[in-house]
């Protein structure tokens, strides 16, 4: 039987998200909650049913929920979404795309969506409420907190710690064993070969802070 699932907010990282969700077959995605002015209009086959003060109607209810707003240069509004379906204490679902490799020894996080063709090695942990975008690959043993987003085709090799917040470019490179705070921002295309602090915001080959 599938499950009932809303989701929340629906503009372009919506759109992936149901593709990723609709080819699992696990879901029955019953629309998404957003902004109140678009309620009565769609995205892609789904209907816009409700704000975020509905999320209380659908816990009630039964249905589990993913958090389909993306996340560029804050994780700001998903950890703020999260709270509030913590808070409901509503279920809330996590999701992989066939196409993707996950270990059986590695773990995956409550609302982390881990999308086409990614590689998830043994040994690795993801926290809650991640995006893993397409093709991106994550070595062995690397620790990712929670709310973080790892771009498309962004490679973290083996033995690295991403904390919360993160969010890493697409392409970018992180060699092994490298640790980035919370919060940090790495640009698009970079290659991190040293450690990066808290809040920073790099960008580069190799990637260097551009905060003066
Ligand atoms: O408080 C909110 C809220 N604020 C904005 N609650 C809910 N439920 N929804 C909210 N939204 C909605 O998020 C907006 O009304 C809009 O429908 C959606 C954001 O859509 P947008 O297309 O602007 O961005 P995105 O977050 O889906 O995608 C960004 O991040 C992705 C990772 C884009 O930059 C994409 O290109 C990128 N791939």
């Amino acid at each position: 039987m599938k499950t009932n699932l809303i989701l929340i907010g629906g503009g372009g990282h919506c759109k992936v998200c149901i593709d990723v969700i609709e080819q699992t077959g696990h879901f029955e995605i019953i629309g998404i909650l957003d902004l109140a002015e678009l309620v009565g209009t769609s995205v892609l086959d789904y209907p816009f049913i409700g704000t975020d003060e509905d999320v209380v109607k659908y816990v009630k209810l039964g249905c589990s929920f993913l958090i389909t707003v993306g996340q560029i240069k804050s994780s700001t509004l998903r950890e703020k979404l999260f709270n509030i379906l913590k808070e409901n204490d509503a279920i809330i679902a996590t999701v992989v795309a066939p196409s993707a490799h996950v270990s059986k020894y590695s773990k995956i996080g409550i609302g982390t969506i881990v999308m086409h063709h990614v590689i998830i090695n043994a040994g690795v942990i993801i926290g809650d409420n991640c995006i893993v975008n397409n093709k991106s690959d994550i070595e062995h043993d690397t620790i990712v907190g929670n709310h973080t987003h790892i771009s498309t085709g962004a490679i973290l090799n083996g033995d690295c710690k991403i904390g919360d917040g993160v969010f890493i470019g697409s392409n970018t490179s992180v060699a092994n064993q490298i640790t980035i705070g919370d919060n940090a921002l790495i640009g698009a295309g970079s290659v991190v070969i040293k450690n990066i602090l808290t809040n920073d915001i790099q960008v580069g080959n190799p990637a260097k802070s551009i905060i003066k």
